[in-house]
């Protein structure tokens, strides 16, 4: 940072002087004839790099030399926000940045502002491997993260007409926090055949041959932590043609065409992020993804263990290998075929090292979303490890048959082959067998995974093959970060920031729970967050709201799970009760602001209906007289990481209100209340255990149980068939055309009057309405409202991903942190 921002305010350079070039030569490069607030985030960005990249170097070296066991996370998404913001918080700059800049004449926040968002994922899942990485470097573990380095990131999403409108996100024109790599490559097969012969000794060796090739570069990341030297490292892998640019052989013998399209065939494997979550759809292209980025990591992490010329046998003492979810299930296989095929060892001593190497984290117990690939596609792409992954379930069964002789239905329910037509490998199985830990990411969906979908494995491995590692954020960036108001003013009455690395600390706010003065910042903190998110609201949707209103706010992804149709669906509730009052009445109403955001997986239909009627809903009801401030609805366009620093500290109420037994965790719902927004939610995920540890006088809770959804699901298909009465006045509402053509809506309607009603929202609307108007009745007494908020954030401690790291790290990979030294 001296060498740019400061520098460039030293030796009396103006802003213009950014963009004229008189700027170190590494700036000048990338300066050019850009925009002034660019220029500036291009200097500030780069000043920043130029410091990371020293203690970057030094966590290497001392990671390298120590050569202790170290942590790689496999993840396809990394969902990363910007990094300036936070790469100055965590090297502990910012404020010099932010006085450097003003010298120059620029708004810090404007600066910040400029950076794209990386937005390698889709959301829960890809944003706790984000989390993950923060804590991991924060607390000095030996950690990489690996990834694919997608072209486009998830797409931009524009409302035109109330519809989604998805435009694609070119991320990468400017991004200084990425290295290419082009001296660290690995050529990654697909295709092809198996050759099994014996070979001089009588020994049978076996070789994958032909097919194709294509290259895997790496991109590093930096990834500080807080407070720390340390800086780890996430490796994106790009993929390229493997002979360079083009095959000059096709090239020059005239085959322009083919050259060319062998060229755009490789670039395709990390052009694009799939953009489903919790939904799985069986592409090929998608399984190319998996194995290229899987094969190039594998590669790249036994490569690093091969230079230490330790015995196979100790490589599960240097590596813990972690997969987020089965997407980096093929990394099983490839170490499997690595240690046999190529390394020369015994299928049981390779597979012990395999099994002792892994864990796997599942994320859900959604039928659509469990992975399964065709035997076919497998078999065409990745021929070798088709005949490894029918070993492992062989010798899997095998075992199965001998401990439960008696069970033969066993064997058909756990293959890791579904003997349907076509034939399946069943992702999460394998990862299950290849893994010594299978972890759920919250209490009630560990204990679900052990009862319902992976019932069989716990009898047969025993339960302590299963645990429980709750998600959890980092404080940094969803409180330091996201608001800094808020951080400050604990800072003031906790006698420091050390809360930001041991949250537990925030337990000593509860004293100043009665305390006035206290309660008063803390109120006009959460005040002057809700104007600036009414100024973005404004700035976005050209609709005014009322900062003094309560804002509720559901922001996610969309899904039927997730049930922002009962949202919508009690705002049009909320709607007719206003409309029907007298005048006079109606100036006893809270007024409230309903603010919702999130992306629908592009196929994905009646999510993409819901969205749609949210927009319908919002254009009536914020244009009626009558309603006024009542009510106003509103849908924030292209929710994403940086729209979500500006929601989150505006909640008042925030909605996690899923059928219960189906949201893995949730961690959205840790972000609101850590900023002290209050929720409604159902007792799912973890709004169970926020709900612990809050108390639950400080939690809105609603509808059936998890124990109760399938009786309620029998019930509806044997039983008969009911709406809700009020439920039954909002479609009503909807079928007169209030909103619009109410064709639009008949398969909502449909889904829950006529199909069996699925995700239980008639059954659940009754109580999650009154619970809305308990909310109002609450919200009116503020000061009982503040204290709630207080003390949920104090009391908010166990939810830092540092908890949850450090349980990881004893329970699963038995790592220990390095520390950097001074002298290093
Ligand atoms: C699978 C196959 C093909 C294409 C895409 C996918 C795919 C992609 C993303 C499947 C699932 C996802 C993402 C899932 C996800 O975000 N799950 C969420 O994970 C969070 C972190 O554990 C939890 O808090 C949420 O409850 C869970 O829904």
């Amino acid at each position: 940072f001296e060498a740019c921002i400061t520098d460039v305010g030293n030796s009396g350079l103006r802003a213009e002087d950014l963009i004229t070039g008189r700027m170190r030569p590494a700036c000048r490069d990338h300066i050019g004839k850009i925009p002034i607030q660019l220029a500036a985030y291009s200097g500030t960005a780069l000043a920043f790099r130029d410091r990371l990249i020293i203690d970057w170097n030094k966590t290497q070296q001392r990671q390298t030399f120590d050569d202790q066991k170290r942590i790689y996370y496999l993840s396809l998404e990394f969902l990363m926000g910007r990094t300036l913001d936070n790469a100055m918080l965590n090297v502990g700059l910012k404020k010099v940045a932010k006085e450097g800049l003003d010298d120059l004449g620029f708004r810090i926040e404007d600066v910040i502002n400029q950076e794209h968002d990386a937005a390698l994922g889709n959301g829960g899942l890809g944003r706790l491997a984000a989390c993950f990485l923060d804590s991991l470097a924060s607390l000095n573990y030996p950690a990489w993260g690996y990834g694919l380095r997608y072209r486009y990131g998830i797409f931009k999403q524009d409302i035109e007409n109330g519809y989604q409108v998805e435009i694609p996100d070119y991320w990468l024109d400017f991004n200084p926090w990425e290295f290419a790599r082009h001296d660290v490559t690995v050529d990654v097969q697909f295709y092809g055949w198996v050759n099994k012969h014996t070979d001089d000794d009588g020994k049978q060796v076996v070789s994958w041959q032909d097919g194709e090739l294509v290259t895997a570069v790496a991109y590093d990341v930096p990834i500080p932590g807080y407070g720390t030297s340390t800086v780890n490292n996430l490796r994106l892998w790009s993929s390229k043609a493997s002979s360079g640019e083009f095959d000059f052989s096709k090239f020059n013998s005239g085959d322009y065409e083919s050259a060319v399209a062998d060229q755009q065939r490789a670039e395709t494997i990390s052009a694009v992020l799939y953009p489903n979550d919790n939904l799985e759809r069986g592409k090929e292209l998608r399984l190319k993804q998996q194995y290229f980025w899987c094969a190039a990591s594998l590669h790249d992490i036994v490569r690093r263990f091969k230079k230490t010329q330790r015995k196979w046998s100790e490589f599960p003492d240097q590596v813990a290998i972690q997969l987020n979810d089965t997407h980096p299930t093929l990394a099983i296989v490839e170490l499997q075929r690595i240690l046999i095929d190529k390394e020369g060892l015994e299928w049981d001593v390779a597979w012990g090292i395999v099994t002792k190497t892994f864990g796997y984290t599942n994320h859900t117990v959604l039928p659509e979303a469990l992975e399964k690939w065709s035997v076919p596609l497998f078999q065409n792409l990745l021929p070798r490890h088709l005949q490894i992954i029918y070993d492992i379930n062989l010798f899997f069964l095998q075992g199965v048959e001998r401990r439960f002789p008696k069970d033969r239905e066993m064997l058909g329910r756990v293959s890791i082959i579904e003997e349907s037509q076509p034939k399946m490998v069943r992702m999460a199985y394998l990862a299950i067998v290849g893994s010594h830990k299978v972890n759920g990411v919250a209490e009630l969906h560990s204990d679900l995974i052990k009862t319902t979908i992976f019932k069989d494995f716990v009898k047969i491995y025993g339960p302590d093959k299963f645990t429980n590692v709750t998600n959890g954020i980092t404080p940094r960036r969803w409180l330091h970060q996201a608001n800094p108001r808020l951080s400050e003013l604990i800072a003031s009455k906790l006698g420091g920031y050390d809360f930001l690395k041991d949250l537990t600390l925030l337990n000593k706010l509860e004293p100043f729970v009665d305390d006035k003065d206290f309660k008063k910042e803390w109120a006009e903190i959460k005040y002057a967050n809700k104007v600036r998110l009414a100024q973005h609201i404004l700035k976005t949707t050209g609709v005014s709201v009322n900062p003094k209103a309560l804002f509720d706010v559901q922001v996610k992804r969309i899904h039927e799970y997730k049930r922002q149709q009962l949202n919508i669906f009690g705002v049009i509730r909320r709607y007719l009760t206003i409309k029907a009052l007298k005048p006079e009445e109606r100036k006893k109403v809270l007024p409230r602001v309903s603010i919702f955001g999130g992306k629908a997986a592009p196929g994905y239909w009646m999510a993409k209906t819901i969205i749609h009627l949210i927009n319908k809903v919002g254009e009536v009801v914020n244009n009626d007289p009558d309603v006024g401030d009542l009510l106003k609805v509103i849908f924030i366009e292209d929710y994403n990481v940086s729209k979500a620093e500006i929601i989150t500290p505006a909640s008042d109420i925030s909605e996690h209100i899923s059928t219960a037994g189906t949201e893995a965790s949730g961690t959205s719902n840790m972000k609101f209340v850590l900023n002290g927004g209050l929720i409604i939610g159902t007792l799912d995920g973890a709004n169970i255990e926020i709900t612990r540890e809050i108390g639950e006088q400080n939690v809105f809770l609603f509808g059936n149980l998890s124990e109760d959804v399938e009786d309620l699901r029998h019930n509806h298909f044997y039983g008969e068939s009911h709406v809700d009465p009020e439920l039954a006045k909002v479609f009503d509402t909807i079928k007169a055309g209030t909103f619009g053509d109410e064709g639009a809506f008949s398969a909502l309607i449909a889904a829950i009057a006529e199909h069996g009603d699925y995700y239980l929202v008639s059954d659940d609307f009754h109580s999650y309405c009154s619970t809305q108007d308990l909310i109002d009745e609450s919200y009116k007494n503020q000061d009982e409202w503040l204290s709630k908020s207080i003390l949920s954030v104090a009391r908010m401690g166990f939810f830092t991903s540092d908890r949850c790291i450090n349980e990881y790290a004893d329970s699963i990979w038995n790592i220990e942190p390095l520390q950097v030294k001074d002298e290093d």
